[in-house]
């Protein structure tokens, strides 16, 4: 899982981890029985006071070291592992994870956060250099989408359907989410579900 600094990602995982130790991975659509090997989230560190961005969206942690969980799923036994490197690329030790996982990743999942500028966040994939020619695109954090959700995301796919043309890269499919359990959004479960539902459908449907 690559994307921006603060889309979501570590959120996405988390979300996933507790939808397997729940079981609730089997009510998904799609869903089966799987189980977790091992959940990684020691390379976070705690965001100091002092950073503007980060304060306004209440973050709490930033990923330095690369994220990774390995589950099994029960009935073949089959493992998976995810990382997800932090998205601060101006950090050289972030970066060094990025540039690592896509470079060994099979299959990669652009993620994106639907209350931010597109711009910047195309910035970040201009320094990955590894990628392969067909790639899954997230968008998330549907939940602070107001007014016409449907006709902004179609004008978020567009720009993003682009900007992965011109390089030269094709989209499988793209995933709406929420990565996370916000309260006063009447969707939620359905958005919440849609992450689970993502990554089983990259993993065990492969
Ligand atoms: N409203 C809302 N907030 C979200 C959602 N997903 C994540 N967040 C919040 O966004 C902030 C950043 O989430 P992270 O999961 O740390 O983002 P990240 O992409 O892992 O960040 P880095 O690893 O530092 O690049 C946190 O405050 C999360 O609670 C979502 O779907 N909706
Ligand atoms: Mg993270």
């Amino acid at each position: 899982m690559l994307g921006d600094v603060s889309v979501g990602k570590t959120s996405i995982l988390r979300l996933f981890v507790r939808y397997l130790k729940k079981g609730d991975i089997e009510k998904v659509e799609g869903g089966v029985k799987c189980s977790v090997v091992k959940a990684d989230f020691s390379g976070e560190a705690t965001v100091p006071g002092g950073d503007k961005e980060d304060a306004l969206n209440q973050k709490e942690t930033k990923t330095i070291h690369p994220n990774r969980i390995v589950f099994r799923e029960d009935s073949s036994n089959r493992a998976h592992t995810i990382f997800a490197p932090g998205g601060d690329r101006a950090r050289a030790v972030v970066k060094m994870g990025i540039i690592t996982i896509s470079r060994i990743a099979t299959q990669i999942v652009a993620v994106f956060s639907l209350d931010r500028d597109l711009d910047r966040q195309f910035e970040f994939f201009n320094d990955v250099r590894f990628f392969p020619d067909k790639i899954n695109v997230c968008i998330n954090k549907v939940d602070l989408l107001e007014g016409n959700r449907d006709k902004k995301i179609d004008e978020m796919k567009t720009q993003i359907q682009e900007f992965f043309d011109t390089r030269k890269i094709a989209i499988n499919e793209f995933f709406i989410t929420c990565g996370e359990t916000v309260e006063d959004f009447a969707d939620v479960e359905k958005f919440n579900n849609r992450v689970a539902e993502m990554i089983l459908e990259i993993t065990t449907k492969q």
